[in-house]
This record gives structure tokens, C-alpha cells and sequence, in this order.
């Protein structure tokens, strides 16, 4: 792959000074109880941005405090829907006017290009806020009718305090696709951002409070997993969770909950996502829409001449500073990752995979790695069993589509899956066969605010985005009355 390595300062906008940096309780900054605090790292270059308030068990309890206040008490959950929308409005124009600078910090702070995250991201989590604003003056039940004498009516109420416990890989999607529906909905919460990523969190409570959203209805609490977020899993007041993470940790998130207080919990975990690519597409096509896949399974027809074009179309691949436009890729979240990357590398080396481009450390500092496609994977292989969750393919071969449904199946996860093919039937058969909660169709990796995503099986249950995640945090109430007399 090419490298970048012009200075960044060269054509980049200035980097913003760290304004936030402290917990959000009860619409106030604060230092944590302890007053312990922990480094955020700048993957470019391996450098502290700053130091974060580390937040513990004491500081959930006051966020939960403040929320369940909020929630039992305050305005929010009785305001009309319509004053919730008005507001959640003002919220999605701020982040808007914001925008640069949160790319910015999302750039410094996980790596993220900036360029996407200031054209893509950032704008797509104001209207992911806006989205949910147009749903909060339109949350309805039903009117039934039981039987002659009884009569009943659904509410459908704010399921109350939700603890949003997040991962840092896209960190305006998941702040905006976990608060939009819930603040729709009516509840308070407490937001618990990945450690890597805590900057653009803090920012959007500040914002958050200039918009008008009340004192106590989002909450954030910055610190690790095991401490602060299994405060949030385990706490006796907090009504749900919603988290996305590793598969390893939700199933932590669902345990504690089990004995706790027994909360609903919705997770949206790993992933080991297939893309299949039929002999009837166009080979260049499907080499552009496969870019992200992590398991792609080519027809032995196209086989050959895929592979060939995959590792020359890598080659213009640019790996570099995320604030530079022409580059594609930035470097990996933290150490922790990059080393785990670099880890499976490795396995799929020593398994005999055939290396076709990259398998190793970019020349330069930063958690930075050269996309890496293995070629001839067998299914049996540690890289096409387990996520990797960085810059690695493994390209399989096929022959039949009742053999490519099945291999594509035999995985314990169930996120997303992508088909290249211009055969309607076979697009129709495969997609209603992939067991997944996303089938792409001549794309991969499209989101939209208003589609579900969401995981089958292993990559957990329940849907950010669309309708079905405003559900996420409502409950339904029946309210019956008998009818004396009726007519009818
Ligand atoms: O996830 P973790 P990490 C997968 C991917 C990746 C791996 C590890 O395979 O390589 O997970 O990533 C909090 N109780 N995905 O380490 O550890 C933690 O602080 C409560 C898939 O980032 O699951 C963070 O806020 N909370 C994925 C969040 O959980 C705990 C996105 C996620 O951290 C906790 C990210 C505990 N005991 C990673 N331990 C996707 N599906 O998009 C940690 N946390």
C-alpha cells in the first residue's frame, strides 16, 4: 500500500485545544470522587492529548442519582413531544455548527479520517438526533377492543434511566444512534464512552446543555470497563442497558444484569461478516463494494482474476495521517489493538494463508498497519474464525451458491453480509438465507439512520437505528376498564 507521509500541519486545519475533559453529572463538569485521572493517547503518534477524568463506581451512582431525579421529577419525560422534538433540534444545529472541531477531536482522539468523519459522520449523527426529534411527538399505543364488557388502551412509556455503555470505533454513530432514541423516547441516562475515545462524549454533553436538554437527562462517565461500566451493568437503579462492544463483554453486561436487577439489555457485539461475490459481477465493482469486508468469498469462475486485481487496487490504497485528504486508512485505536491486529497477522501467516499485500507494521510511528489480504483461506483457519477488527481480509473460494450460503453460515456471529451479483434470484435466495441482520445487496457497509442494524445469534440482539431502536426504551402499559352496556 502507498504511505503518506506529508506533515499534517501542512494542510490541515488547526488542532482544537481539549475544552472537555471532566465527568457530565447533573449538567455540571466534575472531577471524579477519587479524583483519579487516565491518559487518552493520540494514535498518530503515539503522544498524550490530554488527561481524562477517570471515573468509578461513586461517580455512576451520582449520574444514576441525577438521572433517576430527572426522570422521576424533572421536566423531561412530561414535557409534550413536540417541546422534546424543538430541542433535540437545537441539539442536532449545534453539533452541526460544530462539526470541524468534533471531526477533529475524533481524528486526534481514535483516528479517524477526518475528512469523512467531518462530511460523513459527524453531520449523519446531527440527523440521527433530528431523525428521532421528528419520532418524539409521534410515540402512540393502541386502542383495544377486549370483548363486549372490557375496553383496554396501550401507553407507551419511557422504559426510564438507560446506561449507553459504548465502543470506540465510531464514536459520533454510537453517541447519537444510543441517546437520539432514548432522549425521543423520554428517558435519562448515563453514557459510558469506550476509554479510548471520551472527547467528542464530553463534547456533545456541553452541547447537549446549550441546547436546552435538562439538567440530569444525559449523564457522562468517563472511564474503564471493568469499573465503571460494570457499575452501569450491575446497578440496582438503572431500568436498561444498551451497549455495543465485544461479544466477550456482553455476555459480562448480560450476567451482571441477571443479577442485578434483572434490566433488559440490548447488545450489539462482534462480527465475522461474509461478502459473497458471484461469477456474473464485474470484477472491478466488486473489488471496490468488498473493501470492508472481513471474510470474502469468491466464485471459482472470477477467482483468479479478483485476486489479481484486489492486490494491484491495494497498492493505491494510502495509509497515513487521518487529517490528510488523500489518504484511506489511519492508524489502528490504541496499542492494545494494533498488537492484536499485528497478533492475527501473524496466525494467518504461520497457517499457510497466501499473503497477498501488506502482513506487516507500517514504517513510521503510530498505531499505523498496512492493509493485509490473505488469499486462499480455509474456513478452519484462526483469521477466518475469529473478528479482527482492523485493516485484514481473507479471501475464500467457492463454487456453488448452496456451498457459499453454508460456509458464509458456519460462524458463530450473525452482524452483516454482503452479495455482489447481478442475478436477481440468486440475490433474492442468498439474502433470505445469510442468517445476519443486514444483507447488502451491490454495496457493503451502507448505513442510514433509519434502517436497523443489529445482530443475529453471537453478535447479539436488539437494533440501533430505525423505529425498531426507539422501542429499545419504551414499555408497554395496558390500561383495561370495563364498558357496562355497550351496543356493540
Ligand atoms: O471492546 P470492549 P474493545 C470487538 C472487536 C474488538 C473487540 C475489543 O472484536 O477487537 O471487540 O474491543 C466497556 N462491564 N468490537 O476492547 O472491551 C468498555 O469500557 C461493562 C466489536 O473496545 O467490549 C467500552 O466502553 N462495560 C464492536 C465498551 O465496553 C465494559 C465494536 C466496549 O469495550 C466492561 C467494538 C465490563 N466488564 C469492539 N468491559 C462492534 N460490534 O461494533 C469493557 N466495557
Amino acid at each position: 500500500a502507498a504511505q503518506s507521509n506529508r506533515n499534517p500541519a501542512e494542510h490541515f486545519i488547526k488542532i482544537p485545544n481539549i475544552k472537555f475533559t471532566k465527568l457530565f453529572i447533573n449538567g455540571q463538569f466534575v472531577d471524579s470522587v477519587s479524583g483519579k485521572t487516565f491518559e487518552t493517547i493520540d494514535p498518530r503518534t503515539e503522544e498524550v492529548i490530554t488527561r481524562i477524568a477517570e471515573g468509578g463506581k461513586e461517580d455512576v451512582d451520582l449520574a444514576v442519582k441525577a438521572a433517576r431525579d430527572a426522570f422521576d421529577n424533572g421536566p423531561w419525560p412530561r414535557l409534550p413531544g413536540c417541546e422534546r422534538r424543538r430541542i433535540m433540534l437545537k441539539f442536532a444545529d449545534l453539533i452541526e455548527e460544530n462539526t470541524e472541531e468534533l471531526a477533529a477531536v475524533d481524528a486526534i482522539d481514535g483516528g479517524k479520517l477526518f475528512h469523512f468523519a467531518k462530511t460523513r459522520d459527524i453531520p449523519s449523527a446531527a440527523d440521527t438526533f433530528r431523525y428521532y426529534a421528528g419520532a418524539a411527538d409521534k410515540i402512540h399505543g393502541e386502542t383495544l377492543k377486549m370483548s363486549r364488557e372490557l375496553q383496554a388502551y396501550t401507553l407507551r412509556e419511557p422504559i426510564g434511566v438507560v446506561g449507553h455503555i459504548t465502543p470506540w470505533n465510531f464514536p459520533a454513530q454510537m453517541f447519537s444512534a444510543k441517546v437520539g432514541p432514548s432522549l425521543a423516547a423520554g428517558c435519562t441516562m448515563v453514557v459510558k464512552p469506550a476509554e479510548q475515545t471520551c472527547l467528542s462524549a464530553l463534547f456533545y454533553a456541553h452541547l447537549s446543555k446549550l441546547a436546552g436538554i435538562p439538567d440530569g437527562v444525559i449523564n457522562v462517565i468517563t472511564g474503564y470497563g471493568h469499573t465503571a461500566g460494570a457499575a452501569i451493568s450491575s446497578h440496582m437503579d438503572i431500568d436498561k442497558v444498551s451497549f455495543t462492544g465485544s461479544t466477550a463483554v456482553g455476555r459480562l453486561i448480560m450476567q451482571a444484569a441477571a443479577t442485578s436487577n434483572l434490566k433488559p439489555v440490548s447488545l450489539e457485539l462482534g462480527g465475522k461478516s461474509p461478502v459473497l461475490i458471484f461469477e456474473d459481477a464485474d470484477v472491478d465493482k466488486a473489488g471496490e463494494i468488498c473493501v470492508a469486508g472481513s471474510r470474502v468469498f469468491v466464485q471459482e469462475g472470477i477467482y483468479e482474476e479478483f485476486v489479481k486485481k484486489l492486490a494491484e487496487g491495494v497498492k493505491s490504497w494510502v495509509v497515513g495521517d487521518p487529517f490528510d485528504p488523500a489518504v484511506r486508512q489511519g492508524p489502528q485505536v490504541d496499542k492494545k489493538q494494533y498488537e492484536r491486529v499485528l497478533s492475527y497477522i501473524e496466525h494467518g501467516k504461520r497457517e499457510g494463508a497466501t499473503l497477498l499485500a501488506g502482513g506487516k507494521p507500517c514504517d513510521r510511528k503510530g498505531y499505523y498497519i498496512e492493509p493485509t489480504i490473505f488469499a486462499d483461506v480455509r474456513d478452519d483457519m484462526i483469521i477466518a474464525k475469529e473478528e479482527i477488527f482492523g485493516p485484514v481480509m481473507s479471501v475464500f473460494r467457492f463454487k456453488t451458491m448452496e456451498e457459499a450460503i453454508k460456509r458464509a453460515n458456519a460462524t458463530e456471529y450473525g452482524l452483516a453480509a454482503g452479495i455482489v451479483t447481478n442475478d436477481l434470484n440468486i440475490a433474492n435466495t442468498v439474502s433470505r438465507s445469510i442468517r445476519a441482520g443486514i444483507v447488502w445487496i451491490n454495496c457493503y457497509f451502507a448505513f442510514d439512520r433509519d434502517c436497523p442494524y443489529g445482530g443475529y445469534k453471537m453478535s447479539g440482539f436488539g437494533r440501533d437505528f430505525g423505529m425498531d431502536a426507539l422501542d429499545k426504551y419504551l414499555q408497554v402499559k395496558a390500561v383495561a376498564t370495563p364498558i357496562y352496556n355497550s351496543p356493540w
